[in-house]
């Protein structure tokens, strides 16, 4: 999906720089209140800049972002699986995006990643990022969200 324009600002900014806005290349679209395995896929990684400095071994990689919304409060698992590459997987208050609720990089004996996040009060907007181990972006990313 496209990203809102109402939801990126300036293109040029950095983390560090203006941690409040979301690069139009990074972000790649609104899921709203969906939930799904996959909610959503993405083919154009190799085309996506690097915003976010991901804390549990992203580092440098390209990176894109969804918004969610949580339809109820409850507990929600996050997961990249089906994903063809090595990805870290981490999610940030959509409002305020220094704050980091969550971070893997790899899951069980796989390579993907997951999160799971219990008390998540509906209605609340997450940020929900993917970006590649050590510089790698492969050719998709699937982005799966369960309720537990
Ligand atoms: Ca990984």
């Amino acid at each position: 999906m496209k990203p809102e324009s109402s939801e990126t600002t300036d293109p040029g900014a950095s983390e560090i720089a203006s941690p409040g806005t979301v690069h139009a290349q990074t972000l790649v679209g609104d899921l709203g209140t969906r939930i799904g395995s996959p909610v959503a896929t993405y083919a154009y990684i190799s085309s996506a800049s690097n915003q976010w400095s991901v804390s549990c071994n992203g580092g440098s990689s390209r990176d894109i972002a969804w918004v969610w919304t949580v339809p109820e409060t409850g507990s929600y698992s996050f997961s990249t699986g089906g994903s063809n590459f090595d990805t870290v997987l981490q999610i940030r208050h959509f409002s305020s995006t220094s704050s980091v609720m969550g971070c893997n990089d790899d899951y069980g004996s796989g390579l993907q990643s997951k999160i799971t996040l219990s008390g998540l009060v509906k209605g609340v907007k997450l940020l929900i990022i993917i970006e590649g181990y050590a510089a790698e972006y492969g050719n998709y990313a699937r982005l799966n969200i369960v309720k537990n």
